[in-house]
């Protein structure tokens, strides 16, 4: 069986990925470790320099993957501060900057970044979707609770949630990517 070694502090993160990878007969390994997050202006620049900073400790491939809640009215905001907004704000913060905001579209962006010795590479994936006017649901984590897809929001989702998340698609993508390469050595 093939494998991945998968760096993220975040357990709701991993408990997605390893089922993702699952499906495609790949296993995930969790590497908890919480690591240095440059600041920048995008996901992608975020992640690739937190490979290369996280390369320097870790002498084997990995994968970290780097999301954010980006929603129009609030001119993309909290995009790329998403995990620090959350820990600050939270979702009642974020429901309280949305009070009475009638467009209530947003995003979520996932960047997927791979590293081994030779190369870094990054697979994207994005999911559209509303700010819910209060929190439901009881699964999921982070803004699970607050953002909706089709009427329902991912933490009403369960395990739906794989089938259209930001995260689901850029790791589709990776790991079309990873299992091409292993094929061809
Ligand atoms: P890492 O160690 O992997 O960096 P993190 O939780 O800091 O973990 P991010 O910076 O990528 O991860 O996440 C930004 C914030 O967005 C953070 O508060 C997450 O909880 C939240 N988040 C990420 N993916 C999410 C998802 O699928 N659903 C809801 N919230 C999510």
């Amino acid at each position: 069986m093939r494998e991945v070694y998968f760096i993220t502090s975040n357990p709701g993160k991993y408990r997605e990925v390893k089922r993702i990878g699952e499906e495609k007969g790949i296993e995930i390994h969790w590497i908890e470790m919480e690591y240095y997050e440059p600041q920048g202006e995008s996901l992608e620049y975020i992640a690739e320099k937190s490979a290369e900073i996280i390369k320097e400790r870790l002498k084997k491939p990995f994968i970290i993957e780097d999301s954010g809640l980006f929603i129009e009215k609030l001119k993309g905001f909290p995009g790329v501060y998403s995990s620090y907004v959350f820990k600050t704000l939270g979702n009642e913060g974020i429901l309280k900057l949305m009070k009475g905001v009638e467009n209530r579209n947003a995003v979520f962006r996932s960047v997927v970044a791979y590293c081994d010795k030779d190369r870094i590479r990054l697979f994207s994936g994005e999911v559209r979707g509303v700010i819910a006017h209060e929190q439901r649901g009881r699964g999921g984590f982070g803004y699970d609770p607050i953002f909706e897809v089709n009427g329902r929001t991912l933490a009403e989702m369960g395990k739906d949630k794989d089938r259209v998340s930001h995260r689901r698609k850029a790791m589709e993508k990776f790991l079309k990517w990873y299992m091409n390469r292993s094929e061809s050595g």
